[in-house]
């Protein structure tokens, strides 16, 4: 891996700047939390004022806790000191939620890690390769010339242990994810405290619905394609509010012959979202842009409107050229 490369320009601005609001993507996974509630740590412990953002919703429950250190929209108060807006873990301005509707008039920083969509912000650092978001935010705070606290360091490692699934997901020559992770127990965070986080706190319901979901599994193409799907009134039947992913993937990334997985949930009558992943060939991040998603070659999703079984159809027709 290359040297990290921090844009000295965005790093002066950073510095020389007094006031921030920081900001993440909707519905927030522990990288997008992790790497927010770090760096307006790590700002705060510069003199900064700081103060955090997201549209939520908290759907997970390892970082539903921190919710209420997290405002929804910024009002006319919030912009007196002219602050300046991070916007972290999300490329593209539509995944912050209502929250784009609050920016006129500010600078905004975008630092993130996915595959770029339409450009936007005054300063851009954007690195598709890298782990996750917090890796970047380590090194941000390591360019600065400083180490992160016992509590950063948690946040963080809470962020790279979920983008890269507590490091299955990367390949020879990810070095660069041992040696911040080393950096990190160093600064005190613990491996354990971090899987126990990302582990617990499950409802019951919940996994019910996970099993449900799994049992349902079609198998498409000669097996290369599984798909699963969940829908508005399996939530209801159950009592379930929200299922995790990550689980069923892993189930059926174990399943012989099986490149692609497709997972549906049903949000509202007419609004589908869909989570993605590959194996080895199929660049989910791509089939995903023409859902209007995105994300990486090996995981992605996106959300449209239509019923599940539409969206289905309209998948098995793209998926015709690459595994039919
Ligand atoms: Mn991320």
């Amino acid at each position: 891996m290359t040297q990290s490369r921090i844009p000295e320009d965005m790093l002066r601005f950073l510095r020389e700047s007094a006031s921030f609001l920081i900001l993440g993507h909707q519905e927030p996974d522990a990288d997008c939390i992790g790497s927010q509630l770090a760096l307006a740590s790590f700002l705060a412990r510069q003199g900064k004022t700081v103060r955090l953002y997201n549209h939520g919703p908290f759907k997970r429950p390892e970082i539903n806790r921190y919710q209420p250190l997290f405002e929804t929209r910024i009002d006319a108060f919030a912009k007196i000191d002219n602050p300046v807006v991070v916007i972290l873990d999300c490329s593209t301005l539509d995944r912050i939620g209502d929250l784009k509707q609050d920016l006129t008039g500010l600078k905004v920083v975008m630092i993130d890690h996915h595959t770029a969509g339409l450009e936007f912000g005054d300063y851009r650092w954007i690195e598709p390769r890298r782990p996750s978001t917090t890796w970047m935010i380590q090194k941000l705070i390591g360019a600065w010339g400083q180490v992160p606290t016992a509590e950063e360091a948690h946040w963080l490692l809470l962020g790279l242990c979920t983008d890269t699934g507590f490091f299955r997901h990367l390949e020879a020559g990810s070095q660069e994810s041992f040696e911040v992770a080393a950096d990190l127990a160093q600064a005190g965070a613990s491996p354990k405290q971090v899987f126990g986080q990302l582990q617990g706190g499950k409802l019951l319901v919940n996994q019910k619905l996970m099993g449900l979901v799994l049992s349902r599994t079609e198998s498409h193409f000669g097996g290369q394609f599984l798909y699963s799907w969940e829908e508005l009134a399996d939530r209801e039947r159950l009592g379930a509010d929200s299922r995790e992913s990550d689980m069923i993937y892993q189930t059926l990334q174990g399943v012989i012959g099986c490149e692609l997985i497709i997972l549906l949930r049903q949000d509202t009558p007419g609004k589908v979202t869909a989570g993605l992943r590959s194996k080895s060939f199929v660049d989910v991040g791509a089939l995903s842009q023409v859902f209007g998603g995105g994300g990486h070659q090996r995981a992605s999703g996106f959300s449209c409107s239509g019923t599940v079984e539409e969206v289905k159809q309209r998948l098995l027709l793209a998926l015709e050229p690459l595994l039919g």
